[in-house]
């Protein structure tokens, strides 16, 4: 037995296997700050919720495709590979000669695991665009609203994304870092695809060690270590515009902010102004009644913020909330009265702290990819619009200056994804997912989405096969070995689709004659040719070149905004859009403004503000049953956290199995009280895995997924983004039998 190298979307490692299938890691050589993340991969090869067999529903299989409400609490009967793939490839074929490509599902969404060639989604895509094309969805659960309204903005997404000013630039010359949403250190574990060295907690430290002043923006002080020493501003949750704007207000009123600036880089800013003082100035008085931050703290910020080099961070979590474009919008807004976007330090950043690339100094080299064809089908939906999407076929909704109609789905394919985790109120879904003809999943793990499948194809983990990986900026790419066999008759994706392909006629366009191995060699070939890939294999990793440069976002455009113009239509930073003015939507309009969620309507009966944020202890769903994920857990379930204030009021203690629900559902977690989230707020990360309890009247989630209570409602008709990250709750003792 011997430790061989892998790697995954938290970290990269060397691992071997005992004989009852335990693994042993070691994080990779190379890596400064390895993440106990890793340990959750120790029982994956042989986890009681592997899928180890093929699985047909008992109720698809007896009375053929069709809508049905069974999906979810429905029993299985485990077939052959041969029977399992000739009933998956005729299906596909009556869908396919029935109803037409477009009628097919394939958008798939999802993480899936680190590897380039084995992508899920990746193989998924090729293999239906062999056969004539699929509807796709557009954007992500991510950043899926920053993708829509950055372009009318700044004119990408991209470049503020995935190349906005680096962590060195940061620590070199900022004085003031505002960061609303915080630096979560929790997230920055994690980049798709695979990370080798992680960077970004040195950088952390680094950035208590200069000195920098820190303005924690968040209900949750966890979300910027405790090593640093911050101002905290617990804001109410979904108020940060308000805040943004009473800052934007005092810069005004005292003449502090840019006008050079403004004239020179940006369009549209005339009009923003005369909406902050028109009606009711949306002064800091007017913005501590909405975000509960004393309207003095707000005066004094703005006029810090004003007199220092600031650095304006807002996390991804800010847009993925209802409106969520305007956090954004006024981030950027705020960062232009500042002037100081295009200085080193100075200006806009997104998401510093929401991932391990961000900011980093990371390879610009480009990785082999599988190549995926193209979709002759053109339908799409924004991707977190999917219940709407099989609940109402042919309806009209809106997206970003266009009126468009969900198609009439009949069959959904998912490969490396989880709906049943990603997606808001789990109970809508499921009715979703009564509607179609057939569900095809694959997975590894008995998911909930593989419970609510009629097709399940039990897939290898990426420590039963071969591939590389490397994320976005990774200094190298790891050769992952194959550590173990696949558990019970579990294949890859690519063999699953092999198998599929030559049933339905296209084996050779789909394979190209290669097996897995022939991939990766013919992938790595065709991109470097030194070191050869037997010699890259060998050695188990290849490093990349890392880029070390002070980057700074929009210095180029700051240095000459005519030559290296945005681009918007009008070249300049749109602080006015007029495109988006001219889509004359209510819940998006011109400029950034300050609009209440339409769910504190229900604020009297649900008074606890729900934080539903990305979990410390594992990655989304995956490897939820994994030992560092179910050491966080309290009372056998995941762990929320209250104030003490409110723990008191409701005669709840540290330990006590509670009850959270709203108009939506309910779920069981275990009580954390902490005075680290402000009052008024609860937090209950994404990712235990949905558990109905389908004996009681009322819906209710054993395991505390808390996308039983989150709203199925898209940002705004602009972006139609994820809204997962905010609810309305009230929790209670739970006193009933404990399921
Ligand atoms: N309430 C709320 N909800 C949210 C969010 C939030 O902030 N709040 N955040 C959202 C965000 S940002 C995201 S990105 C999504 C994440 O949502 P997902 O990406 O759907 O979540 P994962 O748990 O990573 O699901 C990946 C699935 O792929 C499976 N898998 C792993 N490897 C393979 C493979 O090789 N082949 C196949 N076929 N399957 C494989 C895993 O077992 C797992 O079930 O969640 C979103 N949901
Ligand atoms: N460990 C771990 N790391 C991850 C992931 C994971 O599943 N596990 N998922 C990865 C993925 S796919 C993504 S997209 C990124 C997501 O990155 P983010 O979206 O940035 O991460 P979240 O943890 O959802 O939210 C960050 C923080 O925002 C704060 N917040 C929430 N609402 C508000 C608000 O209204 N105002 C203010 N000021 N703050 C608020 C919350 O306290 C929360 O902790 O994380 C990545 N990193
Ligand atoms: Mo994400």
């Amino acid at each position: 037995m011997t430790l061989r190298p892998n790697t995954s979307h938290w970290g990269a490692f060397l691992a071997e296997a005992d004989a009852d299938g335990r693994l042993t890691i070691v994080p990779h050589p190379a890596d400064p700050a390895p993440t106990p993340l890793l340990d959750n991969l120790t029982t994956a090869l042989t986890h009681p919720s592997r899928i180890t067999a093929p699985a047909i529903r008992r109720g698809w299989l007896e009375n053929g495709p069709g809508s049905d409400d069974r999906r979810g609490r429905d029993s299985y009967v485990e077939v052959s590979w041969d029977e399992a793939l000739d009933l998956t490839a005729r299906e596909l074929a009556r869908i396919r000669d029935e109803h037409g490509n477009q009628a097919i599902y394939g958008g798939s969404y999802g993480w899936a695991s680190a590897g380039r060639f084995h992508h899920a989604q990746s193989q998924l895509r090729r293999f239906l665009n062999t056969i004539g094309g699929f509807t796709a969805s557009r954007n992500t659960y991510s950043f899926g609203t920053s993708q829509v309204v950055l372009p009318h903005i700044v004119g990408d997404y991209q470049q503020v994304v995935h190349r906005g000013t680096s962590w060195r630039s940061i620590t070199a010359n900022t004085e003031l870092l505002v960061a609303f949403g915080g630096v979560p250190a929790k997230n920055v574990f994690v980049t798709p695809g695979g990370v080798t060295r992680h960077t970004t907690p040195g950088h952390l430290a680094e950035l208590s060690r200069a000195g920098i002043e820190v303005a924690l923006v968040s209900p949750i002080r966890t979300d910027l270590p405790s090593t640093i020493d911050a101002q905290w501003l617990p804001i109410r949750p979904g108020t940060d515009v308000a805040l943004m704007l009473g800052i934007a207000h005092t810069l005004v009123t005292e003449g502090l902010h840019d006008k050079d600036f403004l004239d020179r880089y940006c369009t549209g800013y005339a009009e923003f102004e005369r909406y902050l003082f028109d009606g009711v100035p949306k002064d800091a008085t007017w913005a501590s009644a909405i975000t509960e931050i004393p309207a003095a703290d707000i005066v004094a910020l703005a006029r810090k913020m004003a007199a220092s080099r600031t650095m304006i961070t807002v996390t991804w979590s800010l847009q993925r909330t209802e409106y969520g474009e305007q956090p954004i919008w006024a981030g950027i807004t705020l960062a232009a009265m500042l002037g100081q976007i295009g200085l080193p330090g100075g200006g806009f950043g997104h998401g510093y702290g929401s991932m391990g690339d961000v900011g980093t100094d990371g390879s610009r080299a480009g990785v082999p990819a599988l190549p995926q064809g193209v979709n002759p089908v053109t339908e799409f939906i924004p991707v977190a619009r999917i219940a709407d999407m099989l609940l109402h076929p042919g309806e009209e909704y809106s997206y970003n200056g266009s009126e468009r109609r969900y198609p009439g789905i009949r069959l959904v394919y998912w490969a490396g994804g989880n709906p049943f985790h990603h997606h808001q109120d789990l109970n809508r879904l499921r009715r979703a997912f009564g509607r179609p003809e057939t569900i095809v999943v694959h997975e590894p793990f008995w998911t909930a989405t593989a419970r609510h499948a009629d097709i399940v194809l039990p897939v290898t983990t990426s420590l039963e096969r071969e591939d590389f990986g490397a994320g976005r900026g990774d200094s190298h790419l790891i050769a992952m070995h194959q550590i173990a066999a696949p558990a019970g008759l579990a294949r890859d994706d690519y063999a699953i689709f092999a198998g599929l392909a030559a049933r339905l006629g296209v084996e050779d366009a789909y394979t190209e004659g290669r097996t897995a191995r022939e991939w990766l060699e013919h992938l790595y070939s065709a991109w470097r040719t030194e070191p050869s890939f037997s010699e890259f294999w060998e050695a188990g990793a290849l490093e990349l070149p890392v880029d070390e440069s002070e980057h700074v976002l929009f210095a180029d455009f700051r240095a000459d905004p005519e030559r290296a113009a945005l681009p918007t239509p009008s070249g300049r930073i749109e602080i006015t859009s007029k495109t988006v003015a001219g889509f004359g939507y209510a819940d998006c309009p011109g400029h950034p403004v300050w609009l209440a969620p339409s769910s504190w309507a229900d604020a009297g009966r649900f008074p606890l503000h729900l934080i539903a944020n990305q979990p410390n202890t594992r990655l989304h769903s995956q490897l939820d049953g994994g030992p560092t994920s179910q050491a966080g857990k309290v009372a056998g379930r995941e762990a929320i956290r209250i104030h003490p204030a409110d723990a008191t009021a409701r005669g709840i203690t540290d330990g006590d199995v509670v009850r959270v629900f709203n108009d939506l559902g309910a779920c069981l977690a275990g009580a954390v009280v902490s005075a680290e989230v402000r009052q008024g707020v609860v937090q209950l990360p994404t990712g235990a895995w949905f558990s109905p309890v389908d004996s009681l009247d009322e819906p209710l989630c054993a395991a505390g997924n808390p996308n039983v209570l989150t709203a199925d409602r898209g940002t705004s008709n602009l972006a139609q983004g994820c809204t997962g990250q905010h609810a309305l709750v009230e929790v209670e003792i739970y006193s009933g039998e404990l399921p």
